[in-house]
């Protein structure tokens, strides 16, 4: 039986970020109810929301998930927990950042939990690796290259770090 395809986003600007990037994908991998399908090239891009912080690197992961939205909502915040993530600032520095931004066609409205993630359309940062991975994902009637194309301003901003090599099963 096939499990449901979600996506997450990948974030962090303190530490050896592309480790926990790595840490990261192999915990949820280590799950027996989820499975890392393919992952997006990295890119270094200027803090978004709070300015003052150092760059951000970003990526996004495809999953393949028998856990719920909910279920795997924990996995991931247990995953930040791991890596030592504190919940201070809202738009503030941190270690490691995995956003559930797509949990199969569903669309979840709940107090912890908003799918498709919220801000996926105005993050170049969020929107550039999600459509590597999925470039006619429908997002608001419109495709996500779309809405990457409305940001190119902000895509030109955003470095190439690795191709999408950087996680691999091992
Ligand atoms: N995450 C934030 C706030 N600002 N900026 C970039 N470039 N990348 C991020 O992942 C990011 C951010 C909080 O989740
Ligand atoms: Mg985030
Ligand atoms: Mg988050």
């Amino acid at each position: 039986m096939t499990g449901h395809k979600a996506i997450i986003g990948l974030g962090g600007n303190i530490g050896d970020v592309l480790d926990s990037f790595r840490f990261g994908l192999d915990c949820l991998h280590a799950d027996p109810a989820t499975r890392v399908t393919r992952a997006s090239p990295l890119y270094r891009t200027p803090a978004w929301g709070l300015e003052e912080q150092p760059d951000f690197l970003n990526a996004c992961a495809e999953l393949e998930t028998w856990l719920s939205p909910h279920e795997l909502l924990s996995l991931l915040q247990s995953v930040e927990d791991m890596r030592g993530r504190k919940r201070c600032e809202m738009w503030g520095p941190r270690t490691l950042d995995l956003d559930l931004l797509i949990y199969g066609e569903q669309q979840i409205d709940t107090n912890n939990l908003t799918v498709p993630h919220p801000l996926i359309t105005e993050r170049a940062f969020v929107l550039k690796p999600l459509a590597y991975l999925t470039p006619g994902m429908i997002l608001g009637a419109k495709t996500a290259k779309h809405h990457l194309q409305v940001l190119s301003s902000e895509e030109q901003k955003m470095k190439l770090v690795s191709d999408d090599t950087w996680w691999m099963v091992s």
